[in-house]
């Protein structure tokens, strides 16, 4: 019979005192803090780690914690002037990766265990009123993060996935668009290798992006499927930039890449937003 389970257990890692939920199945098996409804481990087999965690990574003073699957939301990036009507001082990526979820219902079946947690946002700068945000995620032979709000209302989100890469110079993501917006260089790219390999510090937006994506390694290949997107982010800071953010060793860029189901449109919608996870 197959073991299937899902408890609560404080820390992670080294952050010692998080309060997270664990879901087993099988030999798989999923760590997410209930601060931020932060993915924070998928291990489809024991010791096979598919998620990349920083080992600098913060959750107290608001912080938001380096790595795993962070929740972008109602914006991406910046607030722009849709979400921040009144200029005043936002954070990057929106309102909800520091707080505090509840979870909202569990189960568990022969089929997979799941878990869904829920967020209730007062008066957001662009809206106001009451805002309900719910994440889902269902582990079974794949992991399946769904991000969903039933508020018609400018939103933007993004699964910020940090992925643990064993050779940096040997990871790939594929089959993307064959143009890019480049982050770094504030230009629009033609790149007809339809691919993102990560040689210097890269930020990519890569918009209608295709549904089924694969994160090629020397040895091991993710498979990213994802639902509900307009794009797909491509990030990794390189040396530089690690070196100024406080929760990144030196050498931490070299040991992730992160690549971001988004859906980055502005317009009146409700949200549901997807990224399956399964390696292969
Ligand atoms: O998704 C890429 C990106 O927008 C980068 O520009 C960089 O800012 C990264 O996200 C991390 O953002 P954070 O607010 O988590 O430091």
């Amino acid at each position: 019979m197959l073991q299937t389970s899902i408890s609560q257990q404080t820390g992670f890692a080294h952050l010692s005192d998080l309060p997270c939920l664990k879901l087993q199945y099988g030999t798989a098996s999923a760590v997410i803090s209930l601060y931020g409804a932060q993915v924070l481990s998928y291990q489809p087999t024991a010791e096979n780690e598919v998620l990349w965690l920083s080992p600098k990574a913060q959750w107290h003073n608001q912080q938001a914690i380096r790595g795993g699957v962070p929740l972008c939301w109602p914006w991406f990036g910046p607030a722009s002037a849709t979400f921040n009507p009144q200029n005043i001082s936002l954070p990057n990526h929106g309102l909800v990766r520091n707080k505090m979820w509840q979870v909202s219902s569990q189960q568990s079946s022969a089929d997979s265990v799941s878990v869904t947690l829920t967020l209730t946002v007062q008066d957001l700068p662009h809206v106001q009123g009451s805002t309900r945000l719910q994440l889902s995620v269902t582990l079974n032979d794949s992991l399946t993060l769904t991000l969903s709000c039933d508020s018609v209302m400018p939103q933007q989100a993004a699964l910020h996935s940090y992925f643990t890469v064993n050779n940096l110079d040997s990871a790939l993501v594929r089959p993307l668009p064959s143009s890019y917006q480049d982050k770094v260089n504030d230009t629009f790219v033609d790149d007809s290798s339809c691919a993102a390999t990560f040689k210097a510090e890269t930020d990519r937006i890569y918009h209608q992006s295709a549904a089924q994506l694969w994160l090629e390694q020397a040895e091991q290949l993710l498979s990213l499927s994802q639902r509900g997107h307009d794009a797909t982010v491509v990030w990794n800071p390189w040396q530089e930039k690690s070196s100024k953010m406080s929760d990144l060793q030196l050498d931490s860029y070299q040991q992730f890449v992160c690549v971001e189901t988004a859906n980055l449109s502005i317009d009146n919608q409700a949200l549901t937003l997807s990224q399956q996870l399964k390696r292969t």
